[in-house]
């Protein structure tokens, strides 16, 4: 088949813009043919573009035999241009179709598919994933990556808003970060490195010069577990706040989803529809737990954690049963978190450690930091980490470090939320697991 050029054809309007209001205007449209419905002297194609879907109407005996003929050949998720007039049509998607007078034909498809679509015959995950941006011509699952986009701009927008300047740290490092995920090797040269499992040296230290700082990248885990929370490429939103304690970053945080949510919600009404989803705006504060009282609530509900253990998936179950929204977990067991998470001054076994969840999934976690440099030293060697590979790390610590608190929020995971996507894998465009390193 001999493909048409693209030529001097440009596009004049998007499926979302067609509508009865453009009645004998001609226009010209770009996309890929959605669907065919051949009725005999009729034929009727559904185009689809970024913005949705349009219909062309094809009257065998009204319109010109070259267009009449290349539609003949069309298949679906052919990509192709259209010329011609809007007719209003109360019946089309838009309550307007287009009757072409010139059509050309791009490129054409596999044929069969390896996916339908329009989603009528269900795939499974590993199916769709394989054949991933065909799978991304679903209108459902673009409306993700929308929702997404808008919770993006809307926390750039308010975290900029706020002062917090936006940074970029490294992604090839020298030493681990957080302790219990595992590190993806780097051939450095002839050096041995890792890929960064979060922003955490490099967000702390930057608050000696800027005091406030914001990062969205994405970090590295050889996570072994295969759950549809955990990725081994995730995206993470970092902050970090100089002259903060644990409470003032929670109230950054609280007030950071509840406007996203907020945002989300006014600017993807379409994209919610078509996900059959409805966000429910939280008030804020939001709820305040402590570890202690998790514990208690747990035993109430028959499953007994020793005070320091961490909580597993199923209590985890039970306390989304018990709080299905968002809240926080705080005053964590010291030796249950991370290094740097800084101790309580009037109580050293609780630390100013937090998480935030939503039902029984951990959103965020985060705290006030260690910025006295013996005791962190001293917490380094009680989790059994040399100080010799925090070396460049523990320096900064003599450039005057200020108390300090932050948190990472997983972009994915909060997506997830917002779009009441149950599997982490639908909500990143190429996902990353143990399994999975294609497409
Ligand atoms: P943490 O390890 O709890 O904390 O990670 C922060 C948040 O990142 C998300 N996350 C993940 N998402 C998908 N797949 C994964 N494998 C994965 N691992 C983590 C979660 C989690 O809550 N440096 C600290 C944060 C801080 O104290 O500022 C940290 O990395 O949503």
């Amino acid at each position: 088949m001999v493909l048409d050029k693209m030529g001097d054809m440009r596009r004049t309007h998007y499926a979302a813009d067609i509508g009865p209001e453009l009645e004998g205007q001609e226009v010209t449209v770009f996309g890929w043919v959605h669907e065919i419905r051949d009725l005999g002297g009729l034929r009727f194609l559904i185009l689809q573009d970024r913005t949705g879907k349009l219909q062309i109407t094809i009257h065998r005996h009204k319109v010109v035999k070259e267009v009449v003929e290349k539609a003949e050949t069309l298949q679906k998720q052919y990509s192709i241009g259209i010329k011609g007039t809007v007719k209003k049509m109360g019946k089309a998607p838009g309550g307007a179709e287009i009757v072409p007078n010139e059509m050309r034909i791009f490129s054409v498809s596999q044929q069969p598919l390896p996916l339908d679509i329009t989603g009528r015959t269900k795939a499974e995950i590993d199916v769709r994933l394989d054949a991933r941006v065909l799978d991304l011509r679903r209108e459902e699952n673009q409306a993700i990556f929308r929702v997404q986009h808008a919770a993006l701009q809307a926390i750039r927008s308010y975290l900029s808003e706020k002062g917090v300047m936006e940074v970029f740290t490294p992604r090839i490092i020298v030493s681990a970060t957080e302790g219990g995920a595992a590190l993806f090797p780097v051939a450095y040269f002839n050096r041995e490195a890792f890929l960064a499992q979060s922003p955490q040296l490099y967000k702390e230290q930057l608050i000696l010069d800027f005091e406030q700082v914001f990062e969205i990248g994405p970090f590295f885990r050889a996570e072994e577990s295969h759950t549809r929370r955990h990725l081994s490429e995730f995206i993470s939103v970092d902050l970090e706040k100089a002259f903060a304690n644990a409470e003032d970053v929670m109230n950054v945080l609280e007030e950071l989803i509840h406007h996203v949510c907020k945002y989300v919600k006014e600017n993807c009404k379409r994209e919610l529809e078509l996900l059959g989803h409805e966000i429910v705006v939280p008030e804020v504060p939001f709820k305040r737990l402590t570890y202690a009282q998790v514990l208690e609530e747990l035993e109430e509900n028959k499953i007994h954690l020793n005070w320091g253990e961490d909580i597993p998936t199923p209590a985890y179950r039970i306390l989304g049963k018990l709080h299905p929204y968002y809240y926080f977990i705080t005053d964590w067991p010291t030796k249950a978190k991370a290094f740097y998470i800084k101790p309580k001054d009037d109580n050293p076994e609780l630390s100013e450690g937090f998480d935030l969840m939503w039902k029984w999934v951990e959103l965020s976690s985060g705290g006030a930091r260690i910025h006295d440099k013996e005791l962190l030293m001293k917490r380094l060697s009680e989790q059994g980490l040399s100080t010799e590979s925090f070396k460049t790390h523990l320096q900064t610590f003599d450039y005057g470090m200020p108390p300090h608190a932050g948190w990472g929020l997983g972009l994915a995971r909060f997506v997830m939320v917002l779009t009441g996507v149950k599997n982490i894998r639908e909500v990143v465009l190429f996902p990353r697991d143990q399994v999975r390193l294609t497409p």
